[in-house]
């Protein structure tokens, strides 16, 4: 199969699954571009449900370990992809504790789109994406309880146990999907730090992880949306957030889904609906 020439990407690269793929384009040295916006015929199909990408000029597709296939990466296990799944919701579903933090944080991450003038476009209504997740997370984790730091652990510990042998990494000598998806993972704890970060920086018995998050943030050191740079060694400089004028156009966005709510939460409810009657989210 020929390398693509280029793969256009769209998500938030606070998305775990955004982040395996943009790791596995740069395990591959494939170009790409990540827009936080989708075009309009892929959110009528699946909303805002990230990642979606395209290869070259193919059709547009979803799920991570889908796209990383295609790329030329492995399946992942059934058990392994269940494992994902928990150490993903443990975190996720604490993201919106802080919710002036959650919203500040999103606002610094950037939109990869070549041209200024959609840049800014595409910083205001990416702040669609962040309202229907604030939503679905705050009404999702109502009744939920939060995993305790032994669970954080235990749900680690699954992985670390894959680390027994010699190999660096998950997938062997070489970085697969199992890799890119759980370091895809770290990134999301640390785009909102929280108990997983903490968990995972500290813990005596997750040493071996440890060593494992050391040797994939060496291998990806030139990701330039590496947020776990600062949090592990080999420490490195944070990203590089987005400029203030974008910024502007983040929180003009903002302010427009809540002065709009009546007919954003309808948007909200319509779009989270249509993605579990169509089964898009497969896990
Ligand atoms: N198994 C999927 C999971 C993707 C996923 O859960 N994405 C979240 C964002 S981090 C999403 O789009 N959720 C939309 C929704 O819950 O309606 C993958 O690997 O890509």
């Amino acid at each position: 199969m020929p390398a693509p020439n280029h793969v256009q990407v769209c998500g938030n690269d606070h998305s775990p699954w955004v982040q395996a793929v943009l790791l596995g384009l740069r395990e591959k040295g494939i170009r790409h571009t990540l827009v936080t916006v989708p075009p309009p015929s892929v959110i009528a199909n699946s909303g805002v449900v990230m990642p979606v990408a395209q290869i070259d000029d193919g059709p547009w597709l979803l799920d991570s370990e889908r796209i990383l296939v295609a790329l030329g990466f492995s399946k992942v296990e059934a058990a392994e992809r269940r494992a994902m799944q928990s150490v993903f919701l443990s975190d996720a579903m604490r993201r919106t504790e802080g919710r002036w933090e959650f919203w500040r944080r999103f606002s610094f991450s950037r939109d990869g789109h070549p041209s200024a003038v959609r840049r800014m476009w595409n910083h205001f209504w990416r702040t669609f994406p962040v309202f229907y997740f604030f939503l679905l997370i705050t009404f999702g984790s109502r009744g939920r309880s939060r995993p305790t730091e032994e669970q954080l652990v235990e749900e680690f510990r699954f992985f670390q146990d894959r680390l027994a042998g010699d190999a660096a990494f998950l997938g062997g000598a070489a970085p697969d999907t199992v890799d890119l998806q759980l370091f895809g993972q770290i990134q999301m704890f640390a785009s909102i730090p929280g108990p997983s970060l903490r968990v995972l920086r500290e813990h005596p018995e997750l040493a071996r992880l440890r060593g494992w998050i050391g040797a994939m943030q060496e291998r990806f050191r030139d990701h330039p949306r590496l947020y776990s740079a600062p949090w592990f060694e080999p420490r490195l400089p944070e990203i590089e957030p987005a400029r203030a004028l974008e910024r502007c156009f983040y929180w003009a966005g903002a302010v427009a889904m809540w002065i709009a709510l009546p007919i954003s939460l309808l948007a909200v409810v319509y779009y989270a609906t249509r993605v579990r009657k169509k089964g898009l989210l497969r896990s």
